[in-house]
Order: structure tokens, then C-alpha cells, then sequence
């Protein structure tokens, strides 16, 4: 498959590699992008020659989050209709070979929900983790209200879901979102040799392994994520919502009327 916006690699460790490759905007989740990691996952779930998965954007930035020039216009109908990037975001909720999120930079949105999405998140100490959609008039829609509550807790998450303030890299790992926090420019290689750890380890155990952790974690959560994006649908009847898109598009601070 011809990719424009990831760049995929297999590596003789067993690895896969997956890089973002949207560097002008920050690797912003456009529909496009999300099919496209969406394809490589499952390519790499159908190689047996793969063992582990990386999933990164460089060592500069991870994703600044869903693509808002992308949703400026998406109303309720259509996203709740059309089930707006649902198919992309499950499969990587389904994917059966552990994926290692590599971050450095912003982890924002859509951004870090996709980290969480992954089985280990490590990142550098550049990394800054947030859910900032609430300035733009919307909520988080793929997780960030559920898994990452369930990672750092209530207090944390409703802070930085309600406030859409950023956590470095320090916080990240003291609150338990991110397992290792490496020197600046050094993530993805460490990334891969915690990968290739993995691979060299037996596939039907690890998947097992996988399967088993994700039972005790995710118990509950799947009502939760429904509901989740149905209210995410829903923050597109609102008129703040578009005024904090269009905001952000004309690159002006938004006016919110509470409607
Ligand atoms: N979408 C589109 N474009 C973006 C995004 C984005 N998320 N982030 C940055 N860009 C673009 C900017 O528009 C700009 O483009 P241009 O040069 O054409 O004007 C370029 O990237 C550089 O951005 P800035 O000039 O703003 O760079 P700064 O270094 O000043 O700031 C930030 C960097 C802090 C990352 C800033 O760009 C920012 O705040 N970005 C938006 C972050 C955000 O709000 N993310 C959440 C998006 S909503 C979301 O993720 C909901 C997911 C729901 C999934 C639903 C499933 C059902």
C-alpha cells in the first residue's frame, strides 16, 4: 500500500515500525492517517515474521490530535450517522501483537488517546501529554475521559480534561500513564529494543499474556467508551464547538456564548 502520511518498516528483530508522518501539522489524526495506521496494525497482525509493533511520530512529536481543520465542519448527523472514525479507532483497540507507543513531543487529543491505545506507552523527556479539546469546545471521543482516568485517576484525569492543561514527562511517569521516560532523541530506538525484547518471546504467550492483562483492565470500560463517543457526537450540535474549531482555524482566541 502507498502511505502519504505513515512511514511502515519491518525490521529482522521481528519488529514493526510505524511512524507518523505529518510533520507540518504536528502529525494532527486526519482520516486518512487513521486508515492508514489502521492498515499497517493489521498487516502487521497477519505477519507472522512480526512479533512486536512501535508506534511512533520521530523523536520530535507524537500527535497534536484528531485533525480539527479536518472536523471544523463535521456536524452531529453525519459523525453519529456515518460512525466518524469509529472503524479506525477500534482497530486499534482490536489488535492482537503488543504496540509500544513512542512519544516525544506533544501527545495531545486524539494524540494521546492513541498512546493509551497501546499496550506500553514510554516517551522522552520532551513529552507533554494532554486532552485539551475542551478549549475547543468539544470533549475527548476515543478514550481520553475512560482510559485515562483508569491510568492516572480521577483527580488527575478530570484536571487535565477539564482544564485542558499539559503533563511533562516527570508527571507522566509518577502518575503511571507512561512505564519509562528516556533522554531526548532516544525514545524510538529504546522503543525497539523493548519491542524486539518482546518479539523474541513466544507469540501465543504473549498473546495471552496481552489478552489476559487487557480482561482485568478493561472490565467496564466498553459501556463507557460507547457512551463516551455518543457524547463526543453530541458536542458537535453545539455552537461553541464550531466557534472553537473556527477559532483555532483562523487562529483567534474563541468566543464561547455556553450554547
Ligand atoms: N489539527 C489540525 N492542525 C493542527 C493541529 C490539529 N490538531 N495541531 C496543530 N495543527 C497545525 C496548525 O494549524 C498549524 O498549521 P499552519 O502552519 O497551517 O497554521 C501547524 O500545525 C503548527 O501549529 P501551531 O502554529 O499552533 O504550533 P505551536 O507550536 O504554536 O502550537 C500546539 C502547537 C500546542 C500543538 C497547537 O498547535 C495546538 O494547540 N494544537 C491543537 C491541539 C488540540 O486541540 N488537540 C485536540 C484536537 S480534538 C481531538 O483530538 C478529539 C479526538 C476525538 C476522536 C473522536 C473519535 C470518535
Amino acid at each position: 500500500m502507498n502511505n502519504k502520511y505513515i512511514l511502515v518498516e519491518k525490521l529482522e528483530n521481528g519488529v514493526g515500525v510505524i511512524t507518523l508522518n505529518r510533520p507540518e501539522v504536528y502529525n494532527a489524526l486526519c482520516t486518512q492517517l487513521l486508515n492508514e495506521v489502521s492498515a499497517a496494525i493489521k498487516d502487521f497482525d497477519n505477519d507472522t515474521n512480526i512479533g512486536a509493533i512501535v508506534l511512533t511520530g520521530g523523536n520530535k512529536v507524537f500527535a497534536a490530535g484528531a485533525d480539527i481543520k479536518e472536523m471544523a465542519n463535521l456536524d452531529f448527523a453525519s459523525a453519529y450517522n456515518n460512525e466518524f472514525v469509529k472503524k479506525e479507532w477500534q482497530t486499534l483497540e482490536k489488535h492482537t501483537k503488543p504496540i509500544v507507543a513512542a512519544v516525544a513531543g506533544f501527545a495531545l487529543g486524539g494524540g494521546c488517546e492513541m498512546s493509551m491505545l497501546c499496550d506500553i506507552v514510554v516517551c522522552d523527556t520532551t513529552a507533554k501529554f494532554g486532552q485539551p479539546e475542551v478549549k475547543i469546545g468539544t470533549m475527548p471521543g476515543a478514550g481520553g475521559t475512560q482510559r485515562l482516568t483508569k491510568a492516572v485517576g480521577k483527580a488527575k484525569a478530570m484536571y487535565m480534561c477539564l482544564t485542558g492543561d499539559m503533563i511533562d514527562s516527570k508527571e507522566a511517569k509518577d502518575y503511571g500513564l507512561v512505564a519509562s521516560v528516556f533522554e531526548e532523541g532516544t525514545v524510538v530506538e529504546e522503543a525497539i529494543k523493548i519491542a524486539s525484547k518482546i518479539a523474541s518471546m513466544s507469540q501465543p504467550v504473549v498473546r495471552l499474556i496481552k489478552e489476559s492483562i487487557n480482561n482485568s483492565y478493561e472490565s467496564s470500560l466498553q459501556a463507557g467508551l460507547e457512551a463516551e463517543r455518543k457524547s463526543f457526537y453530541t458536542t458537535l450540535a453545539l455552537d461553541d464547538r464550531t466557534e472553537g474549531m473556527n477559532a483555532f482555524v483562523e487562529k483567534r482566541k474563541a468566543k464561547f456564548s455556553n450554547k
